[in-house]
């Protein structure tokens, strides 16, 4: 398959997918909900998160919402009534196989957003490897309003990301925070001005998918552990990641490049 191929399937769902020069697209998409998640777009997230995964010719991720969002959290007229799922199916089932997919797959996930994340959604766009934002966005930890705590990893990313204070404040009051404060406070990596956020966030996604994959993954993985792990433990993590790095053909192409003063070309093997 050539790096030029399109694949565009379920574009008429809720989550649309569609693979281009190496990047997957996902596009959440209930955008007369704010794409509020419902149970089908939840699982339908999980299984394209896992084809990404599996597919080689994926080597990096990029999700957006469809319409004016990038999501609303859940839809919240699925929490009630006697079909209603129950906030343990809710968290099993939904938020946190997402979140855990997301943290486990090993290429960069970008998520791109383009307008209000609110409640889960914007601790699904806050766990991503790389948060860029439009202008006009926001973040909205939206739980306190509904009598609820934030979830989706909200509590373990934010106060790695901007601090305590800052998180404990945001959580809960439920501030509405714009793209240009949280990217001063370090809750997000890059602000595009609106006219220029769907090209510059596709554009460091094709950054993404041209770096040595492999190495972007260990990164990832060592990134996972440091906040939990001893100085030692991480050390010692870093010694066996980079073994394995080393092993890989891009650190050859890298190093061979850099010697013949040309770009490398990495092929993320
Ligand atoms: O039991 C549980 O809830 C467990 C779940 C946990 C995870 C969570 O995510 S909890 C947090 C859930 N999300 C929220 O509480 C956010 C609710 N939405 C809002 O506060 C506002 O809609 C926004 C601040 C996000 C955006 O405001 P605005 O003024 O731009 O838009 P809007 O007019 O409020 O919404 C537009 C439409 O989307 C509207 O529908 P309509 O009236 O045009 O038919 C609105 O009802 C709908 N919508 C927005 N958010 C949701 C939603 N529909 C269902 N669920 C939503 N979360």
């Amino acid at each position: 398959m050539t790096g030029r191929t399109r694949i565009n399937i379920y574009n008429m769902s809720s989550v649309q997918f569609e693979i281009q020069d190496h990047i997957a697209f996902i596009t959440l998409n209930r955008p007369d909900k704010l794409n509020a998640f419902n149970r089908e777009m939840a699982l339908l997230l999980q299984n394209r998160l896992d084809e990404c995964a599996s597919l080689h010719e994926v080597r990096a991720v990029y999700i957006t919402g469809a319409g004016k969002a990038f999501s609303a959290g859940q839809d919240l007229a699925e929490v009630t009534g006697p079909d209603a799922p129950g906030m343990e199916k809710l968290l099993a089932e939904h938020y946190n196989p997402i979140i855990t997919r997301i943290r486990n797959l090993p290429k960069p996930v970008l998520a791109a957003v383009g307008g209000v994340a609110a409640g889960a959604g914007a601790n699904i766009a806050l766990c991503c490897d790389v948060v860029v934002a439009a202008q006009s966005a926001s973040f909205i930890q939206a739980f306190s309003k509904i009598g609820l705590i934030p979830d989706s990893g909200g509590t373990y990313f934010l106060p790695r990301l901007v601090g305590w204070q800052k998180a404990s404040a945001i959580s809960m009051l439920g501030d509405k925070v714009s793209a240009l404060e949280a990217e001063r406070m370090g809750m997000i990596y890059k602000v595009y001005e609106n006219e220029d956020f769907a090209g510059a966030s596709r554009a460091l996604a094709s950054v993404l998918a041209q770096l040595p994959t492999r190495a972007l993954a260990l990164t990832k993985h060592a990134l996972n552990h440091s906040s939990t792990n001893s100085l030692q433990a991480q050390l010692l993590l870093e010694d066996e990641l980079q073994q394995e790095a080393a092993k890989t053909k891009d650190y050859a192409e890298g190093v061979n490049a850099f010697l013949a003063k040309r770009p490398a070309v990495f092929k993320g093997e």
